[in-house]
């Protein structure tokens, strides 16, 4: 097999160059050139100064994360590294692209790092949930210091080329379409001087000199953090960088990081890496299916939902075009989406200029036929099919052909909807979650008559506007609300059965979802759909409207709220259910934490299975997808079927059956064969 690794002697400078797509990762062959690079660079006289840069779309983009939880094969990155930065000839890292994870450990171990301006990088280990474990938190602190490295580390979001330099990161910037010949030029320049070793710096004594940093750090990270091992693990590290000589600090990250490699967590996130990326791809569409133009979009209605879809949009540069049936109505909804957009600005994550650039985009219109030449329409109007249909027999007479017609329904069925038109392989559900410009997750509903070249361009145009994509097919609810209604079903029955509202919605909190149930139903208002007659009460939540308890806006919900929005169980809400109950015949008993988990979370699973069953998922990875993206699943337990799979499929089964609720049939031969959804 030839090697990834090759090399190019330019005069007196060694040119060592990755070549392993997509994204360079360091897997047992880069790493074994890597290592045979240096040593002939040392051995030959010729040699000066070296040079290490990677060919295609990115530096080095990481450790090979498929090789994780094989057994290691030999050399490994630290030993690498170690060997390059032991190098008395000056190894400067030349970096475009993502240098990030181990790519950002070889460009600490190099003497110096020259990047063009549109690189980034970063550790992102904690994100697949472990730390680095090539010495990066050993060698940042030292470089850049702690306080600079705690985010890197700790939080794991890549930094631009230029913040990079601010921090000492990068030594130089040099031209984009340069980088080679720069990087030579930069090396020559450092030929015959005593080169600079990370292991050596000494910035890391910042968090030496102010200890508090590291708990300040926390405090503040506090909530982002919550659940996760890796972040606390990554802190200790940095800190450790401070309080112990180099060799025992790189010691303590490897303790640190097979500790969490060998958990649960880390498998969990890593799954989710993959089933991301997974989750974009159609098991019967071709990968180079041709994408049909998406130039400029429609968008029918301009309350919260239109407008939050049409700035996914916009921020993305494309052309806008939105309607409403009242003048008022378009100006509020326009309104709210520059508010929206000033907002960002002024948490200056949008200049002045981008805010107008995005605006300008936009056209307002109160007629149809300004939407004639649009590629794509998304109506986001009432949840009522009738009113569906009609929009779309209007979409179809008016929006010129081959345009894509789209629902943001959350669960009618897209199969009628398409009847309306002449064209139901143009039609798709495209359903987006709320708040629509800030949730991640897209539902691509497939229809039964639905097109591949229409389902690819739906996916890639979900990249291109920063969404994570999902197919599914068509049943109520799809996959992520048709879930989500069985556990509202159980957290209904539970609180009739004598569980308290705040347990369950604790017991969701604990296990790392952000809300509960009943917190959430607060938040978005309990009187949504009420028929605001007081009289007619037949469920809690018509019992809580009743007595003007329509959630967090009124100030009480299931919860009473002060002023700063902290939430109190209320004694005259737990009376209202008791009521309720006892007018219902519902026996009460105590009700643990543990049946409360089981009875929320199992249903879900069962419901996973059956979806799965029903070929409406593609794979059980693109539930979890849905699940972490859509809901507030905790990342840290890779999404619920991912979760099912590591407490085990019997277990399950076991406690769905104890509580006297469905086992699919699906899920049950899963469990007596043994095995595992993903
Ligand atoms: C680490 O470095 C640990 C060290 O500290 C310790 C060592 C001792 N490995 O995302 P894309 C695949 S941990 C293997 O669609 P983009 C990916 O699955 C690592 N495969 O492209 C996909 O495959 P497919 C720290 C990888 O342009 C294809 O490449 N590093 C890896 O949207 C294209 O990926 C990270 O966490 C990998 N490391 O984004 C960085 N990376 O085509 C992880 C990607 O079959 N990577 N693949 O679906 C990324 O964040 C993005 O891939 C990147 C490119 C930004 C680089």
């Amino acid at each position: 097999m030839t090697s990834p690794i090759r090399t190019e002697l330019h005069d007196d400078v060694l040119v060592v160059i990755s070549d392993n797509p997509p994204v360079n990762a360091l897997g047992q062959a880069v790493r074994q050139g890597l290592k045979d690079a240096i040593e002939g660079a040392l051995a030959d006289d010729r040699v000066k100064a070296v040079v290490i840069r990677c060919d295609g779309r990115t530096f080095f983009a990481g450790a090979d994360i498929t090789e994780f939880g094989k057994p290691p094969q030999g050399p490994n990155l630290p030993e690498t590294l170690d060997a390059m930065e032991a190098s008395d000839k000056p190894v400067v890292a030349a970096i475009h692209g993502t240098a990030l994870g181990g790519g950002c450990e070889v460009a600490l171990a190099c003497h110096y790092r020259v990047a063009v301006p549109s690189a980034k990088i970063g550790l992102p280990e904690v994100k697949l949930g472990l730390i680095p474990g090539a010495a990066g938190t050993q060698r940042l602190p030292r470089l850049v210091g702690a306080e600079a490295a705690l985010p890197m580390v700790a939080i794991g979001n890549p930094i631009a080329a230029k913040k990079a330099q601010s921090i000492g990161l990068i030594d130089e910037l040099v031209g984009e379409e340069s980088l080679e010949a720069d990087a030579i030029a930069f090396a020559r320049s450092k030929i015959g001087q005593d080169v600079p070793r990370s292991s050596e710096g000494t910035a890391n004594q910042d968090g030496v000199k102010n200890p508090d940093l590291f708990d300040e750090f926390r405090a503040k990270q506090g909530r982002k953090m919550r659940g996760f091992d890796a972040p606390n693990a990554a802190i200790e590290a940095v800190k450790a960088a401070g309080e112990m000589p180099y060799a025992d600090g790189v010691k303590k990250e490897r303790e640190l990081f097979m500790k969490l490699m060998s958990g649960t967590q880390s498998a969990a996130m890593r799954h989710y890496f993959f089933a991301e990326r997974a989750a974009n791809k159609i098991d019967d569409v071709p990968a180079d299916t041709e994408i049909l133009p998406i130039k400029k979009v429609g968008i029918i209605g301009a309350g919260t939902m239109g407008g939050g879809i049409a700035m996914n949009f916009l921020s993305a540069g494309i052309a806008v075009t939105i309607l409403e049936m009242k003048q008022d109505a378009l100006d509020r909804g326009t309104s709210v989406m520059r508010k929206n957009y000033e907002n960002t600005a002024k948490r200056g994550r949008m200049t002045g200029e981008q805010v107008e650039q995005a605006m300008g985009l936009l056209t307002p219109t109160l007629e149809y036929d300004d939407l004639a030449d649009c590629d794509l329409v998304i109506e986001a109007v009432f949840e009522n099919m009738d009113v569906k249909k009609e929009v779309f027999a209007k979409l179809d007479e008016t929006v010129k052909q081959g345009a894509i017609l789209a629902s943001n329904t959350s669960y009618l069925d897209i199969d009628e909807i398409a009847t309306a038109t002449k064209r139901p392989g143009y039609v798709i559900g495209l359903h987006f979650f709320s708040p629509a410009n800030i949730m991640k997750l897209l539902e691509v509903v497939r229809g039964a008559k639905t097109r591949g070249d229409v389902l690819a361009t739906a996916m890639k145009l979900s990249k291109k506007i920063g969404k994570v994509a999902v197919v599914s097919g068509v049943c109520p609810g799809f996959i992520g609300n048709r879930m989500l209604s069985k556990r509202q079903e159980q957290a209904n029955q539970l609180i009739m059965e004598g569980a308290n509202y705040w347990d369950v919605d604790d017991v969701l909190l604990e296990f790392g979802f952000p809300m509960g149930p009943f917190q959430m139903g607060d938040l978005a208002g309990i009187d949504i759909g009420w028929h605001r007659d007081p009289t007619k009460v037949t469920t809690i939540r018509e019992a809580l409207c009743a007595v003007g308890r329509f959630g967090q806006k009124a100030g009480k919900g299931f919860y009473d709220y002060d002023e700063a929005r902290q939430r109190t169980p209320s004694d005259e809400v737990k009376q209202i259910i008791a009521d309720f109950a006892a007018r219902e015949g519902s026996e009460q008993r105590d009700i643990s934490k543990e049946e409360i988990k089981e009875r929320l979370l199992y249903p879900m699973v069962n419901e996973g299975a059956k979806i799965l069953d029903e070929g409406m998922a593609q794979r059980a990875s693109d539930i979890d997808v849905v699940w972490i993206n859509g809901y507030g699943w905790p990342l840290f337990t890779g999404g619920p079927m991912f979760w099912a799979d590591t407490i085990g499929l019997s277990t399950v089964v076991e406690g769905l059956e104890k509580h006297g609720l469905e086992v699919s049939d699906y899920l049950r031969n899963k469990a007596e064969k043994g095995e595992t959804f993903n």
